[in-house]
């Protein structure tokens, strides 16, 4: 017989609670102190974790229900096959007890506002307070910066455990003299957060610590837990979820009218997709930033093609999105290692291709051309000209140029707002040149008006010049689009990254004979595998695919290229 079991409320401090997000629906497995539904008073957020693993058989709650302790969120069908069966109704987790320590005295130590030890006057310590005995948790937001005025009771930092999401504010006015947390510190109760010269009168005289705590908290004001097994105890029959107690904790969990108000799924989520949470406004009750609004901020950013805030890996951050920090990795420990700075042209095509590769939406479109006779061709044209290395991209910028003048979306940059496309009227090739000092693109210019012969001269020129550093920036700028040609290396397809503000990029590996259908048998055939990667912003599937398989056909017979 199945164990059927109900979750239930835990005291959560209020009564008739909203339930603002349901987080699981019948049929899902759900993992002990995973969380089932997320509540808000006016002063909380806080997710209720499952007190048991097993499978939704029936929820009860929808959103919108006002709860208070004891009330059954779900029937889950406990995956714990050795416990005792019984009716859901007495195999109910009783609700815990009222949590012992209902609101402390309003001077409690544990929010006592201290003068600094080290400054004199009206200099004092911001502390921590009880965090429902939470320890290390980490700091996500820091809400204010030295020299600003806050308010008493203006959010300093925000914690955030796995379950639940508080600021932490201000227990007195003053400004701000020096902060003592940063991101990712792990505080606990007791650590200094800010020294603050008061202002505020009430404060400045600075009793004995213990007196000289700030308000007492209202006492519907109780502590709001945070985080870990803790969590919303009351629904704690297995033990190691049991309650904490709960001294008052004056801080709110997020509250509505400061920013960002999110749950800690949510807040996950953003951060899952790399976006800064300050950044998303939310459209739920209050404010609230909900799912839709995390996914909306970022089609928006996509869209607008937002511009990178600053550059590099471990700064991380690519418009409205700010990426995580870079992995730090003590390699050392796993084994000889040896350090080598990367070169500048690394570092500035590094940022180049990570700001592309993020903000551009790529689709890369492949097709094979029949090269056959164009390689025939190409090597009659080299016996002709031995003093001239004519190889297999000339040809293709040939090609692509007819391409660009079919298809003029390819010969187009978005401009900055994202709003206009700019179509071009030259025809300006950027080639990759691959250099011991990493990858430049110097640009070919006005290829429509150079024959084959001059390209190659071209051709030869600026990768000469490429590998020999000698390339100035006139001579890598005002491309139009891009060919990165690994067909001298091999390969049978890669995705090249698009090269802003151009719209589209060739790429072309190795070409290679292959048994080719001709209606009657296999022939064989010189296949030349082509990648075209295109900002899928600009240009869709079915123009690409005409671009691509129109590439193809100019390189399947070099008498259209004459066209
Ligand atoms: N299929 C088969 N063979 C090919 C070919 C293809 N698609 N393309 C070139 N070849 C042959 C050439 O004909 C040449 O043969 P020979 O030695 O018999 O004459 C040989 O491969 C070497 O060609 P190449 O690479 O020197 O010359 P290229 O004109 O094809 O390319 C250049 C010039 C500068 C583009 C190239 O040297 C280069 O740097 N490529 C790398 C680009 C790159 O790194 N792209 C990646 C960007 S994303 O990280």
């Amino acid at each position: 017989m199945a164990d059927l079991k109900e979750a239930r409320v835990p005291d959560i401090g209020h009564d008739n609670v909203p339930v603002i997000e349901v987080l699981v629906k019948p049929g899902d497995k759900v993992a002990k102190e995973q969380s089932l539904i997320t509540l808000e008073s006016d002063k909380a957020t806080m997710e209720v974790p499952a007190p048991f693993a097993g499978t939704i058989k029936e929820m009860k709650l929808k959103v919108g229900d006002e709860v208070s302790e004891g009330a059954v969120i779900a029937i889950i069908e406990a995956e714990d096959a050795g416990a005792p069966a019984a009716a859901p109704a007495a195999a109910a987790p009783a609700p815990a007890p009222a949590p012992a320590a209902a609101p402390a005295p309003a001077s409690t130590p544990a929010r006592a506002a201290e003068p600094a030890k080290s400054s004199g006057g009206g200099v004092r310590e911001a502390k921590v307070p009880d965090i429902s005995g939470n320890e290390n948790v980490p700091v996500i937001e820091v809400l204010v910066k030295v020299g600003d005025t806050v308010a008493k009771d203006q959010g300093l930092i925000t914690l955030e455990s796995d379950k639940a999401t508080m600021e932490v504010p201000s227990p007195f006015a003053g400004v701000v003299k020096e902060l003592k947390v940063k991101l990712g510190d792990e505080l606990s109760e007791g650590n200094v957060i800010a020294l603050i010269e008061t202002t505020d009168r009430a404060a400045a005289p600075a009793p004995a610590p213990a007196a000289a705590a700030v308000e007492a908290p209202k006492v519907e004001e109780k502590p709001e837990p945070i985080g870990g097994r803790s969590v919303l105890p009351g629904n704690a029959p297995e033990g190691d979820v049991a309650p904490t107690a709960r001294p008052p904790f004056d801080s709110r969990i997020v509250m509505p009218g400061d920013a960002p108000y999110a749950s800690p799924s949510i807040r996950a989520f953003a951060r899952e997709l790399g976006v800064d949470i300050q950044q998303v406004k939310g459209s739920g009750r209050s404010g609230r930033i909900v799912r839709e609004d995390v996914a909306a901020y970022i089609k928006h950013a996509l869209a607008s093609g937002a511009r990178p805030v600053s550059g590099g890996a471990a700064s991380g951050g690519v418009g409205g999105l700010n990426l995580l920090p870079w992995p730090k990795v003590d390699f050392a420990k796993f084994g000889e290692i040896e350090e080598k700075p990367l070169s500048r042209i690394q570092k500035i095509s590094g940022a180049n291709l990570a700001r592309n590769w993020a903000m551009i939406p790529h689709v890369t479109q492949h097709e094979d051309a029949d090269i056959t006779e164009l390689e025939a061709f190409r090597k009659k044209l080299g016996e002709e000209n031995k003093d001239l290395k004519i190889t297999p991209l000339v040809f293709q910028i040939k090609a692509v140029v007819a391409a660009l003048k079919k298809f003029p979306k390819f010969n187009a940059s978005l401009d900055e707002s994202g709003e206009k496309l700019i179509l071009k009227k030259y025809f300006h090739i950027g080639i990759a040149v691959d250099t011991p000092d990493g990858l430049v693109v110097p640009v070919i210019r006005d290829c429509d008006k150079k024959g084959l012969l001059d390209l190659a001269v071209e051709l030869g020129e600026i990768s000469r010049k490429a590998r020999d550093k000698k390339l100035g920036p006139a001579e890598m700028s005002g491309g139009c689009f891009s060919i990165s040609s690994l067909g001298g290396i091999g390969g049978t397809a890669f995705t090249p990254i698009v090269n802003a503000p151009e719209v589209a990029i060739l790429g072309v590996s190795k070409a290679q004979t292959k048994p080719v259908w001709n209606g009657k048998e296999f022939a064989p055939r010189l296949m030349l595998p082509l990648s075209l990667s295109y900002d899928h912003r600009v240009i869709d599937g079915a123009l690409a695919a005409r671009f691509a398989s129109f590439l193809a056909q100019q390189l399947g017979d070099i008498r259209r290229l004459l066209l």
